[in-house]
Formats: C-alpha cells, sequence, structure tokens
C-alpha cells in the first residue's frame, strides 16, 4: 500500500499527504478545513447536531453514464450496456490528466472496508483524493480508517481508487475503472456516485467482476428483515432502479393494523450475495451508511429516516432556511420563508425551479439508525429467502407477481424496464431498460452476467423466490392505484405468506399473481375493483414488452445464456396460448 500510495504522490504531487485514520479528530479536522475555507456549511446545531451542508456545482449533481468507462482489453468484456474504453487509451489520458492535478493541494488516503469486519466476505480498499467532501463521505459510508488497516495486515490486495476533483469541466470528467488491475480513476467531479469510488465504482462495479470470477453476487439491493409477530424474521433483498423508493422500502414501517410485525433494515442500496458453505443464500450490506436522496423524503415517505439524519449527518444540494436547516421538497407542507435554493440564491416565491436538488442527498451512518437490524453487521450475513425486483410502470407491469422458478426469476429480473429518475442525468419519465437495477453498475458483459445468476443459483441448496413489484400502475385518468409508501408493506406480507405459509396464488402467463383476497387489506380503504384492475394482465401489452426486450436481448451478441431464452418462449407460448 505503501509503495502505491508513493506511485500516487509521485503522479498527482500533492503538497501534503493526510492519512484518514477513522477517529473523530480526523473527521473534525477536515470539517475544520472546509469550514474556514467556507466549503461546508455548519446546520442549526439544537436541532441538527454536527450537520453539514456541501452544495456541489450545478453541473456535477449525479453520475455521468456517459463519462464512465469500463476499461478493459476488448469491448466484448464490458458488453452493450457500458462505455468502453481501452486500457491503454484511458491510462495515456488519466495520466496526463492526473499530472501534478493536486499540485497546492492535500490528498487524503482513506483505508476503508466494505462489509462486516471479520467476515470472508468483507473486501478492502484504498482511496487517495484531493476532495475533503470524499474524505468526510467516504468515513460516513464506510468503515474506514486505522481500524481497516489492522485488519488489512499486511494484505496486497485491495481496490485502488485514485480521485481529484480537478478543476470539475464536464468534458474531462471521467470515471474509469480497470476491473483487471482492480483500480478506479475519477477525475473533474466530486459527486458522490462519481467521487466517492467505495460505493457505486467499487462496491457495485468492480465487485460485480470479482463477484463474477468468485462465484457470488454483488448487486444494487436493499436488504430488510421483516419479523412477523411469532417472533420469526425473514430476509427480503430487493433491486429496484435509483430513486424510486429503495431506501424508502428498506426502512418502510408498517401500517397500523401491522403493529406487531416489524421491519428493520440491513442495507438500503447494495448487497453482496454468497452461497453459504451449507448452501444456503445470505447477504451481507458491503457499506456502513446511507446515501439515500433527501427530496422527497418525508414524514409520509420515510419517517424512520427523519429521526436518523438529524444528526452527524452530510446534506448536499439541499436547500437552507433563515435559521440554518436543512429543508426539501416533501419534509414539511410549506417551503419557509425566505429559503436559499441549493445553488446557494434566495429562492423567488414564484419560482417553478424546486428549492433542493432532486438528486440532493444525507450522508449517514448505519449505526444511529435505530430499526437498523440486530444482524445488519454480522461476518456471516443474513439467509435471503426472498429476491424482489420492481420498476416504475404506469401500466403493463402488475402490483405484483412471483416467477414459477429460478431461472424465471432472472428472466424477469433482466427484462426490468422503469422510467426514468433524476439519480442519472439525462431526461426524467422515459422508459429504460435496467436489468435487475444493474444497468449502470454491473462491470462486465451483462450477458455474462446473466450466466453468471443461473451458475449461481445452481449452487445453491434452496434458492430464494423471486418477485416483481410495480407500486406506480395509473389508471386511464393518470392516477395512481396503489396508495404505495408504507401500504407497500401488505405485498411484503404477501410474498412472506407465500414463501412461508404456502398460500394460493392464481397461476398467469407471466407467474403467479395474489388471489385478490390474499393480500391482507386490513384498515386500508380501497375497492375490490382497483385491487383487480392492478392485478389485470394485458396479454397483447405483453407480448409487445417481449418483443422489444428481444431487441435488447439482440445487443447482447449472442451472449444471452440458452435458459433465458428458454424462460423467455416458454413465457411467449403462456402468453399466446392464453389469448
Ligand atoms: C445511488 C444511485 O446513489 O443509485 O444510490 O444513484
Ligand atoms: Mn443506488
Amino acid at each position: 500500500m505503501l509503495s502505491w500510495v508513493k506511485d500516487v504522490t509521485r503522479l498527482t504531487k500533492p503538497k501534503n499527504v493526510f492519512w484518514f485514520d477513522g477517529s473523530d479528530d480526523d473527521t473534525a479536522q477536515i470539517t475544520k478545513s472546509m469550514l474556514d475555507r467556507a466549503e461546508l456549511i455548519k446546520l442549526n446545531e439544537s436541532e441538527y447536531k454536527n450537520c453539514y451542508l456541501f452544495r456541489n456545482l450545478p453541473d456535477d449533481v449525479a453520475r455521468v453514464k456517459e463519462r464512465t468507462f469500463i476499461c478493459t482489453k476488448t469491448p466484448e468484456e464490458a458488453g452493450p450496456t457500458n462505455n468502453w474504453m481501452s486500457i491503454i487509451r484511458a491510462k495515456t489520458l488519466l495520466n496526463e490528466l492526473f499530472d501534478g492535478v493536486m499540485l497546492d493541494k492535500e490528498m487524503y488516503i482513506i483505508p476503508y472496508l466494505l462489509g462486516p469486519e471479520k467476515s470472508k466476505y468483507s473486501r478492502w480498499g484504498v482511496e487517495a483524493t484531493d476532495s475533503p467532501l470524499v474524505a468526510l463521505t467516504t468515513a460516513i459510508l464506510t468503515k474506514a480508517g486505522k481500524t481497516v488497516l489492522e485488519e488489512f495486515g499486511d494484505s496486497g490486495r485491495f481496490v485502488r481508487g485514485i480521485h481529484s476533483t480537478g478543476n470539475l469541466k464536464k468534458e474531462n470528467r471521467y470515471i474509469c475503472h480497470f476491473p483487471d488491475e482492480e483500480l478506479l480513476m475519477s477525475i473533474n467531479t466530486n459527486y458522490g456516485g462519481n467521487a466517492s469510488l467505495s460505493k457505486k465504482p467499487h462496491a457495485l462495479r468492480l465487485a460485480s467482476f470479482q463477484a463474477k470470477k468468485e462465484g457470488w453476487l454483488a448487486e444494487h439491493m436493499f436488504i430488510l428483515e421483516l419479523e412477523d409477530p411469532n417472533g420469526k424474521c425473514f430476509y427480503i433483498s430487493g433491486a429496484l432502479p435509483s430513486a424510486s423508493g429503495k431506501t424508502n422500502l428498506a426502512m418502510i414501517r408498517p401500517p397500523k393494523a401491522f403493529n406487531d410485525w416489524k421491519i428493520r433494515t440491513v442495507g438500503d442500496d447494495i448487497a453482496w450475495i454468497h452461497c453459504s458453505d451449507e448452501g444456503s443464500t445470505v447477504g451481507i450490506n458491503p457499506e456502513h451508511g446511507f446515501f439515500g436522496v433527501a427530496y422527497d423524503t418525508g414524514p409520509y415517505s420515510n419517517p424512520n429516516i427523519l429521526e436518523c439524519i438529524k444528526k452527524n449527518t452530510l446534506f448536499t444540494n439541499v436547500g437552507l432556511t433563515t435559521d440554518n436547516k436543512p429543508w426539501w421538497e416533501g419534509l414539511t407542507e410549506e417551503v419557509p420563508k425566505n429559503v436559499i435554493d441549493w445553488t446557494g440564491k434566495r429562492w423567488a416565491s414564484n419560482s417553478k425551479a424546486p428549492v433542493a436538488n432532486k438528486n440532493s442527498r444525507y450522508a449517514t451512518k448505519i449505526d444511529q439508525y435505530s430499526l437498523k437490524s440486530k444482524n445488519y453487521n454480522l461476518p456471516d450475513g443474513v439467509p435471503i429467502s426472498i429476491i424482489l425486483f420492481g420498476g416504475r410502470r404506469a401500466n403493463l407491469v402488475p402490483l405484483v407477481y412471483e416467477a414459477y422458478n429460478w431461472e424465471h426469476g432472472i428472466l424477469i429480473g433482466a427484462m426490468m424496464r422503469a422510467e426514468t429518475t433524476t439519480a442519472i442525468s439525462g431526461k426524467v419519465g422515459q422508459l429504460r431498460h435496467d436489468p435487475m437495477g444493474m444497468m449502470d453498475f454491473c462491470g462486465y458483459n451483462m450477458g455474462d452476467y446473466f450466466a453468471h445468476w443461473i451458475e449461481f443459483g445452481k449452487k445453491l441448496k434452496t434458492k430464494p423466490r423471486i418477485f416483481f413489484v410495480n407500486w406506480f400502475r395509473k389508471d386511464g385518468l393518470g392516477n395512481y392505484l396503489w396508495p404505495g409508501f408504507s401500504e407497500n408493506f401488505r405485498i411484503l406480507k404477501w410474498m412472506v405468506d407465500r414463501v412461508e405459509n404456502g398460500i394460493d396464488a392464481v397461476s398467469t402467463p407471466i407467474g403467479y399473481i395474489p388471489k385478490v383476497d390474499s393480500i391482507d387489506l386490513t384498515g386500508l380503504d380501497i375497492k375490490k375493483e382497483t385491487v383487480e384492475e392492478l392485478l389485470k394482465i394485458d396479454k397483447d401489452g405483453w407480448l409487445k414488452e417481449l418483443s422489444e426486450i428481444k431487441e435488447f436481448f439482440y445487443e447482447f451478441d449472442g451472449k444471452i445464456p440458452n435458459e433465458l431464452w428458454n424462460e423467455y418462449y416458454k413465457l411467449e407460448k403462456r402468453l399466446i396460448e392464453s389469448q
């Protein structure tokens, strides 16, 4: 590690190297230096203890797919869903950009651990960065510093990450991944998803590549714990596209009628899933904090997190009230008077622009979240019995359905499409393929990725059951049919009833759907016809969907595994025969 840090120092030429030891003192020192340079705003201490606000530049507030590259020998290794750059070209370009980039700046060296201590499933990384924001964020989202070094010993295996804020020019922004070398290089950006390399670049893109080689899965999934009234716990892992309520679902509060059920969180964004020595499916959360979307988070969508982010939290791109409290749409009904918007300007009350950026974030430690599962940090992980995929679809996709088997489940994961949101730059509301929520995060050819899922299943003695959910179906007038939010608990409960108690379901061409009266609607005012509508299968619509999926699969140039095509044709046949 020392010799690598020396190499990075020679390349980037910082004026000083700061080894982050993970202590509160180090964090306080970095925070103070940012406050001194007015890069950070201290929030109201009596209501938001030890909380700060950072504002990114307006064109650097989201992940940028078009500037994100997988650098391998051949484009085929990266596959059609990734941007590819040759290793030589990327290295030449980046070495030039990084040459002397940290002159006059401090370089922070942050050793971090992804996953529980003393776990064979955990992995190390080190990020060298000139961004104090990244240093603070990594200290929140991972276990970082000295304790990691102690566990690390003299192991030479760690993911190397080099990052510089550079000049923040978008045209020279690069987020490059070199899977063969386990190396990450990111420059001219300071947004968490591009710059905090431990998160998306390491825990998903590089980890997915490692996972393929080593026989496990690195997924864009939450893990939640559901405890039934008898005290029995179930673990559900689920992928929804970015900014589709994944964090909120992982922290859902059951409706009043289900007071004796508990939901607790293991992780909200990333799951590393392994086959245990006994052949069961176990998952860990490699992260140690939440980097959730603030915008639209409120007492209705996620009451549990609001209490957690009142201390030791780093906010980015939210609004600021006159008494120095963070604010974003959804936090309270009324916009506070004289609020400052996320760019630092006074917000005009007739303005159509939002106060907070739609991808504004809070970074906070899982430790201080009161509804975390007591097993969130178990070295052996938690047993996963349900895997859920989902998407934001105004029509076609029913509220919930279950796959017939593992391979069929992989097909429905691979078929996942969703309306776009704001975590990535680009147009909002368009239908976009997002297989297993991994479109932006799979570090290798997704055709091989689907094949890897099939192989992984072969090792499992008992496979998790796979479900698909869509909370966002609308009626002809554009109104949501399902109330969503905490009511989604009812669907989680149905899944558990299916898996645990074997309750009956209706077999349809696309999979099992609930019998209308088997979803527990106690205390919910919803018409039976609405539930029927939510579960309706539009066969012509599905056949059209399938033909679009086929076009998508063709892009993989023969790499879609036969098992997936088999499931595809079985599904098509079921749809045609039921016409
Ligand atoms: C995230 C994302 O930041 O998915 O979690 O964009
Ligand atoms: Mn995510």
